[in-house]
C-alpha cells in the first residue's frame, strides 16, 4: 500500500500543486481530510521555524506523518522583505491583490529588481524531522502579467524565461518553482526510504 502523509496547508493552491507533483508517489491527506479546521499558528521568525510548527501541529496533535511547507518572495532592493512575511505583507489576511500593490508601489523606480522565491519544507515522520528547501531566481516585473497561479506569481518573472509565473500553465511553473525544487528533495529522500 503506498505511503499516506498529510500536508499542512489551508492554502488550496499549493495543496493541487504539491499534490501533482507527489502523484504516484505518495498519496496526499489534506488538513480537511483529517478533520483539522484550525488556523495552524505560523508565528516564527523564519520559514523553516514556521514549516517545523506547522508540521508539528498535526504531528502532535493527530499522530499522523506530516509535512509543511513555508514558502517567502524575497525581493533584494527590500532588504529580503516580504520573505517570512509575504502572505500578510499589507494586511492581516491572505490578500494577494493587497499584497501586490504594496510590492509595486515599494519597487516604484527601483532598478534593481531581483527577488527570489524560497521554500523550506518540513517532514515529520516516524518521529524524525527532515528539512528540505528550494529556491527560484528572477525579477519583480514593473506590472501585473497573466492570472494563474496564487500570490505574488503575476509579477514574478523566472530568470531565463520571457513569462510570469502568472502567464504559465500549472506544468510550465511546476517544473521549476521554489516549491517543485523542495519537493523533488523531499521525494528524493521517500524514495531512498525502505518501504
Ligand atoms: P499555508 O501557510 O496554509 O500553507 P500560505 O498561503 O500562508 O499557506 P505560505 O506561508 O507558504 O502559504 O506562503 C506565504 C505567501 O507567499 C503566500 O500567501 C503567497 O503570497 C506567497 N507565495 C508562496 N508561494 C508562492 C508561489 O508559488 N507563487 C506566488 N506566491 C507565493
Amino acid at each position: 500500500m503506498r505511503r499516506k502523509l498529510v500536508f499542512a496547508t489551508n492554502n488550496a493552491h499549493k495543496l493541487a500543486e504539491v499534490r501533482a507533483m507527489l502523484d504516484g508517489v505518495i498519496d496526499i491527506l489534506s488538513l480537511d481530510d483529517i478533520g483539522c479546521h484550525t488556523d495552524i499558528p505560523e508565528t516564527a521568525d523564519t520559514l523553516e521555524g514556521n514549516a517545523l510548527m506547522k508540521a508539528g501541529y498535526v504531528a502532535s496533535h493527530y499522530g499522523l506523518d506530516c509535512f509543511a511547507d513555508d514558502s517567502g518572495l524575497e525581493v533584494e532592493a527590500l532588504g529580503g522583505a516580504p520573505g517570512v512575511h509575504s502572505a500578510r505583507y499589507a494586511t492581516d489576511g491572505h490578500d494577494h491583490r493587497a499584497n501586490i500593490a504594496k510590492l509595486l508601489a515599494e519597487m516604484r523606480g527601483q532598478a534593481g529588481r531581483r527577488a527570489r522565491f524560497r521554500t523550506v519544507i518540513a517532514l515529520m515522520e516516524g518521529g524524525r524531522v527532515h528539512c528540505f528547501e528550494g529556491e527560484v531566481t528572477g525579477q519583480i516585473t514593473t506590472e501585473e502579467h497573466g492570472c494563474n497561479g496564487f500570490g505574488y506569481d503575476p509579477v514574478f518573472l523566472p530568470d531565463g524565461h520571457a513569462k510570469t509565473f502568472a502567464e504559465m500553465s500549472d506544468g510550465e511553473k511546476n517544473a521549476i518553482s521554489h516549491r517543485a525544487r523542495a519537493v523533488a528533495a523531499l521525494v528524493d529522500y521517500l524514495k531512498s526510504l525502505r518501504p
